[in-house]
Order: C-alpha cells, then sequence, then structure tokens
C-alpha cells in the first residue's frame, strides 16, 4: 500500500536505572538486530539513525533514594534526550525513541511537548506508570513517569528542564492497563486520569477503545505522541520484558491499534520501551516491537 514517507530519526536510550530487571539496556540493539532500519527503508522512510546515548552503568551509580531510585542519573538522561528529541522535531524528522526501561520517555516526551506544546500521549502499557514516592512498591522510577510528566510527584521528576507539566492530564490516555497499584489507583482517579482496562477493551473491542483514545489525546486535531511499552502484550506474545502480566493485548489487537493511530497521520513521535533481551526467547520481542513499529509508521497489509 501507499505510505506517507517520513524522515526518521531514530535515537537510542538503553537506560536500565529505572527497573529493576537487568537487560532492558539491550533493548535499542536488540530492536535493530532485528531489522528496525532496514524494514523502515523497505517501507518507502528515511532514516537518519544518531546511535545509542551513552548511558551510565547502575554499577558505577548509587542508588539513592530507596523510593527514588537513580533519581540524579534519570534525570540527567531526560535532560539530554529530551534535547535530542526537540532537535529532530526541528530539523524535521519524526522522533523513533528506542528503550530501554520507561524511565526514558521522561526526556522523549518533554522534547514533543517543548515542540508542540498541545501534543497529548497515548501510553499503551500494563501498567500505568501513574505512581509517586508515596505509592510506589518498588521505588522504580520507570513506574511514575506518566505521573510525573502530567505534573505530579518528585519535584525533581516532574520539573526536569525547568518546567511543568509537561502534558495535560485531560490529554493522556492509557491503554491495556490490568496491574495497578493502589495507591496509584487512587491517584488515577482524583486526577481523572483516561484509563482504558483489559476489562474497557473486551467489553467495547480495540477498534472502539482506540477511537476514543485518538479523540481525547488528539483532541482538536492536535498532534500525538504514541508510547508504546512492550508489557502491553500477552507475554505470549512478548515473553522479553521485565513485568509479564498475563492477559494482553493479542497480537492483532496490538497491531490494529497501531495502525488505526497511522490512519491519523496525526503522531509526531514515538517511543518502543521494554524490551528485555536477557528474558527473551531468540529476540521474539524485539522483532514483534520492529512489526509494530512498521505498523505505526504506515505498513498496511494492502
Ligand atoms: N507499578 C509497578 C511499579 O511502579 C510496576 C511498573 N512496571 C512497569 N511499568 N513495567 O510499565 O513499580
Ligand atoms: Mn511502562
Ligand atoms: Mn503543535
Ligand atoms: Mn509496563
Amino acid at each position: 500500500g501507499e505510505i506517507f514517507p517520513m524522515r526518521i530519526r531514530v535515537i537510542g536510550a538503553p537506560i536500565d536505572l529505572g527497573a529493576d530487571r537487568r537487560g532492558v539496556d539491550i533493548g535499542p540493539r536488540a530492536i535493530r538486530y532485528a531489522g528496525l532500519i532496514d524494514q523502515l527503508h523497505r517501507l518507502g522512510h528515511s532514516v537518519n539513525d544518531v546511535g545509542n546515548i551513552n548511558i551510565p552503568l547502575p554499577e558505577n551509580q548509587p542508588t539513592g533514594n530507596p523510593r527514588l531510585k537513580y533519581l540524579e542519573p534519570i534525570t540527567n538522561l531526560a535532560v539530554e534526550l529530551s534535547d535530542m528529541v526537540s532537535d529532530a522535531l526541528q530539523s524535521e524528522e519524526f522522533p523513533l525513541i528506542l528503550g530501554g526501561d520507561h524511565s526514558m520517555s521522561l526526556g522523549s516526551i518533554s522534547g514533543v511537548a517543548r515542540v508542540h506544546k498541545d501534543v497529548g500521549v497515548i501510553w499503551v502499557d500494563a501498567h500505568a506508570d501513574f505512581n509517586v514516592e508515596g505509592t510506589t512498591p518498588s521505588g522504580n522510577i520507570h513506574g511514575m513517569i506518566l505521573a510525573a510528566l502530567a505534573g505530579i510527584g518528585n519535584e525533581h521528576l516532574v520539573n526536569v528542564g525547568g518546567w511543568a507539566p509537561k502534558i495535560d492530564k485531560n490529554k493522556i490516555v492509557i491503554v491495556g492497563a490490568r496491574d495497578l497499584d493502589t495507591g496509584e489507583q487512587e491517584l488515577l482517579r482524583k486526577h481523572n486520569i483516561h484509563v482504558f482496562t483489559m476489562s474497557d477493551l473486551d467489553r467495547r473491542g480495540i477498534s472502539y477503545v482506540m477511537q476514543q483514545a485518538i479523540e481525547i489525546a488528539g483532541a482538536n486535531n492536535g498532534p500525538i505522541h504514541l508510547s508504546l511499552d512492550m508489557d502491553s502484550l500477552d507475554p505470549r506474545e512478548a515473553p522479553g520484558v521485565g513485568t509479564p502480566v498475563r492477559g494482553g493485548l493479542s497480537y492483532r489487537e496490538a497491531h490494529f491499534a497501531m495502525e488505526m493511530i497511522a490512519e491519523t497521520q496525526r503522531m509526531v513521535s514515538m517511543d518502543v520501551v521494554e524490551v528485555n533481551s536477557i528474558l527473551d526467547r531468540e529476540n521474539t520481542t524485539a522483532q514483534l516491537a520492529v512489526e509494530l513499529t512498521l505498523s505505526a509508521l504506515g505498513k498496511k497489509i494492502l
């Protein structure tokens, strides 16, 4: 089928400081190894792969506050990545950011929001990543990033780059949620965050849910950022993630969600996160990440 050719800037952010299970730092290489760049070319896009950001090893970093582990290196990365993403957009390239754990989205989405003030976010994830210091069960910052982007939580996370909030909380939509912590549920309710759980998906179907998600995040025909956590998929499809949760998106549901976003032609940037190669089977999850990225960037069956 026909696609709209884009100039895509690929940025690798191999951070694993925001999560407990080691192995997501291999994610960007695994996704490239699964053929990302070549397949983007074949689809008709041009690609500027700028490589991976240098991330300090956890072995060389103090953990810091156990309720906000590795806060300092995570906010340092966010500032650097934010600049890189803004720069890509200003050069009229589409930022495609490869993780790494979901803490990298603090930087990627801050960078988009600086250029597109009205951007909304579709957060496809088994989790809501809406914890704060007082609600986190783990101290892992990848579980706090969406709240931080909405202006909620620790001031160092919230004010990365010197401004807040990055995203209007009315333009945040979570799709695929099925594992929420108790305090996190309360925060989501208190702030009226739009959450489409797996139960909503069972009841209404992926087509209805994505149509709503696109209307909410892309209100007034505004720009949309897609943050795809690979643990949104059912672990049978995506075994290589740090926190698998049963009962996730099927292969086709995930593809169809991506195809619907592509149809809008309003996605301005995209993250693919949480591919954990140590827990993966023969790069299956990285291959699926590539396939889903292609669908989001215009690949059609016919
Ligand atoms: N909610 C848990 C926490 O905050 C798990 C978060 N893990 C994720 N999020 N993979 O996408 O620690
Ligand atoms: Mn996540
Ligand atoms: Mn704009
Ligand atoms: Mn998740």
